[in-house]
């Protein structure tokens, strides 16, 4: 017997983007390892990925096209077909939608980051929607406010290089959960802190990432742009400001002046509940570092003004002038340096000219408004792959009622019975990554990777490129990039000019596993300007977001349901509610792995003891959380590392998994951000009460 080892990498949604090493032997993967040479790799796994190969052979895994026999649903019955019979099928039946009064626009493709790989996630899919001329997906439920939010403000989405943290001389994990959501990013920051460099964790809730940090500030939530406000307040009134940084590359630094005089630190210390005290200190402690390493995350744009919170604070470094070292600056993703052609892969130029777009995180009204929510005909028929809406949309209800439309026809592909799985007409069984190619980007540091298929398929599964261009034949679709296979998409991902991806082929990639990108070391993106910005300068005053109707200038916008501002509503729901990673889950993946449900336990909901003793609720009891869009339940957890009014409830469970059938996003709204109409999960006032 021999054993041979495969390089691959991790495609889960997540910043770090891990090389894997897959042991195979007898055509089984044996083992699973993080590549201890790749720099962020570090050579460990994660908790989840640490089980990908139980994942990859459990009993549960959809190993066969299934179609459905009764009602739609939870508990629905599905019996096994050919991929003969579901080919046939799916390409009839989305044909004659085409061919309808309503066209195919009534056809929608839902996809997220299942797998973040660039072929099965954007590639001969986009392909296929695009030529039929079904209605586009705006890929909205993650990362659009704080991917507008640097863009306005830096250009991109670039940001300080992770890899450099160690020679940071203040840490400030700010909204990020670092140890669960990006745990290889901390092997670095105790590099930093061994050097006696401060960690501070800028959060509502004491997580097990601000347990470990020198500091926990419990700032309430959706007031992150106050706070930013407010340090430059006291930077500027000091004088700790950065000149000659700011005259040189910077744009508006008078105007900004003006601005955040409205923002004296008692006034701030009102909205964002930390005391004025600390935060005057805290802005002499940044401006007095050389290099703070600033690293946001997503948590803090799932507001209704995130957009606007990633941008105030994405002006911090330049107010001091931090771009100018290694480690200095902000880091919310560094996506923008990988110049991957998907242009090419995408082939947008296929899709008629008009075609709508349809809002994903809006999927409840998309599917219960005869217009689709925006004009045009009715959603008639859904393809859902690499993501799991019927869990992770916001407003469950309002999706579930869309899912159960007798008249919507439904295709999953998928490696398991999901949530959404169970209003599916059909299931197609879509491969893992270690049974197909791809190449993959991250938005935590600067290496490209290729995954190599380490087995073959297990059972009949399929890649996604495979089941679109055999559905595409099936459909009589013709065009010749239709017929590309993985490899050659692989090329053309890499087909780019980009000075950045001088010496990424595919035959590089493939003997090394892994590149980084052709970036300048140590990589200091914003040393001398050199903004991706009109002006090239960074953008305090933003002449595009004047042009859109928006101010121009940095500012706090509240949340949708910030208690100041919706009195009433507080009254009756006056705790906001955060959903954010459960540490053994990956959004809604794993959920179903045994080991990892199991140390999750079930559904969960923190609260501070005295908004639990007011409400005479005690540690371990069942609770109701609720507000007018709907209620779960969840065992109570009585806790006093999060502020009082605030609760969290780790996500995101598959709603048959959990006590009562619902999860937490029966209570998310489909509010959306101030820009990049992105999903506001954490700007949510609920009332929580016992559930007897
Ligand atoms: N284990 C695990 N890892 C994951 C994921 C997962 O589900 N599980 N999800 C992945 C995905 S899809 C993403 S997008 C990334 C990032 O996912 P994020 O949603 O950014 O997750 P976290 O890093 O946990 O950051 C959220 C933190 O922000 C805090 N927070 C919420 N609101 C506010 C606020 O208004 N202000 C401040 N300062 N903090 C706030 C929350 O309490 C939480 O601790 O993580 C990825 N990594
Ligand atoms: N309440 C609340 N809701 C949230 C969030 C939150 O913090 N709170 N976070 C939001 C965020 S940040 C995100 S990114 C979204 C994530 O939402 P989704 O993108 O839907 O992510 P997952 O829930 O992980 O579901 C991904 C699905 O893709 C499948 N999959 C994986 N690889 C493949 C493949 O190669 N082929 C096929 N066909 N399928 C595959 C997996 O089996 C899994 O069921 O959720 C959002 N929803
Ligand atoms: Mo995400």
């Amino acid at each position: 017997m021999t054993a041979t080892v495969v390089r691959g990498a991790c495609p889960h949604d997540c910043p770090d983007t891990c090389a894997t090493l897959v042991t195979v032997e007898d055509g089984r993967a044996t083992r699973i390892q993080g590549d201890k040479d790749h720099p962020f790799t570090q050579g460990f796994l994660c908790t989840k990925v640490n089980r990908y190969l139980e994942r990859t052979y459990h009993a549960d895994r959809v190993l066969t096209p299934l179609k459905r026999v009764g009602p739609k649903g939870p508990g629905a019955t599905f019996v096994e077909a050919s991929w003969d019979e579901a080919l046939d099928a799916i390409a009839a039946r989305l044909n004659a939608i085409r061919a309808s009064a309503d066209g195919p626009q009534s056809i929608l493709p839902y996809s997220y980051a299942g797998t973040m790989g660039l072929l099965q996630g954007e590639s001969i899919d986009r392909r296929f929607f695009h030529l039929m001329g079904a209605s586009k997906l705006d890929r909205t439920i993650c990362a659009t406010a704080g991917m507008w939010g640097m863009r306005m403000t830096v250009g991109a989405s670039i940001g300080a290089d992770a890899e450099l943290v160690p020679e940071s001389d203040l840490v400030i994990l700010w909204g990020t959960n670092t140890l669960t959501s990006n745990p290889h990013l901390w092997p670095k920051v105790l590099e930093a802190r061994a050097k006696g460099t401060p960690v501070i964790c800028i959060d509502p809730i004491r997580t097990r990432t601000a347990e470990q940090c020198d500091e926990w500030i419990g700032i309430r939530p959706g007031t992150d742009a106050a706070l930013a406000l407010g340090l430059m307040h006291v930077i500027f009134a000091e004088g700790l400001q950065d000149d000659d940084y700011l005259t040189q590359y910077t744009l508006g630094a008078e105007q900004l002046h003006e601005r955040v005089k409205r923002y004296p630190p008692e006034k701030v210390a009102e909205i964002t509940g930390v005391p004025a005290e600390r935060i005057v200190t805290l802005a002499r402690e940044y401006a007095k570092a050389k290099a703070a390493y600033v690293r946001i995350n997503y948590g803090l744009q799932r507001h209704g003004g995130g957009a606007m919170a990633v941008r105030t604070i994405a002006c911090l470094p330049a107010v001091v002038g931090h771009w100018r070292r290694p480690a200095g600056g902000v880091h919310l993703s560094s996506s923008a340096n990988f110049a991957f052609n998907r242009a090419m892969l995408h082939r947008e130029d296929l899709s008629p000219a008009g075609t709508r777009t349809i809002n994903m995180s809006l999927l409840g009204d998309a599917l219960t408004k005869p217009d689709a929510g925006v004009g045009g005909p009715p959603v008639k028929a859904l393809v859902v792959y690499n993501s799991n809406p019927a869990a992770i949309a916001p407003d469950f209800l309002r999706v579930i009622e869309g899912f159960k439309r007798e008249d919507l026809f439904v295709v999953v592909l998928e490696h398991f019975r999901t949530d959404t799985a169970d209003y599916a007409d059909w299931i197609l069984p879509a491969t893992t990554q270690l049974e197909h190619w791809d190449i993959h980007f991250s938005y935590g540091h600067l290496y490209a990777s290729l995954n190599k298929p380490a087995i073959a398929p297990v059972g009949q599964a399929l890649p996604n490129t495979e089941i679109f261009r055999r559905l595409a034949a099936r459909m009589g679709l013709e065009h010749e990039s239709l017929r590309d296979d993985d490899v050659t998409l692989v090329k053309q991902a890499l087909d780019s000019q980009a000075e950045a991806l001088k010496g990424l082929s595919f035959e590089e990639l493939e003997k090394h596993g892994w590149l980084r990108l052709n970036l300048p070391k140590p990589y200091v993106p914003f040393a001398r300007g050199g903004f991706r910005t009109p002006s090239g300068k960074c953008e305090f005053f933003s002449q595009r977001m004047a042009d859109m109707g928006l101010d121009p200038l940095p500012d706090f916008t509240p949340p949708h349901e910030f208690p100041e501002q919706v009195p009433a509503l507080a009254a009756k729901y006056p705790i906001t509610l955060i959903s954010s990673p459960a540490h053994q889950f990956l959004n809604s993946t794993f959920v179903n792995i045994g080991p990892l449900q199991r140390a999750a336990k079930e559904p969960e909901v923190s609260l501070h003891p005295r908004d639990a003793e007011r409400r005479g609720i005690h540690d371990g009891q069942m609770v109701i959380v609720e507000n007018d869009r709907g209620h779960f339940t969840a065992r109570a957890r009585l806790r006093e590392g999060i502020r009082e009014a605030v609760a969290w409830a780790p996500g995101i469970w598959w709603a048959k998994l959990s006590t009562d059938g619902r999860n937490v996003n029966a209570v998310t709204s489909q509010k959306l951000t101030d820009m990049g109409a992105g999903p506001t999960f954490y700007d949510c006032l609920v009332e929580i009460r016992a559930a007897d």
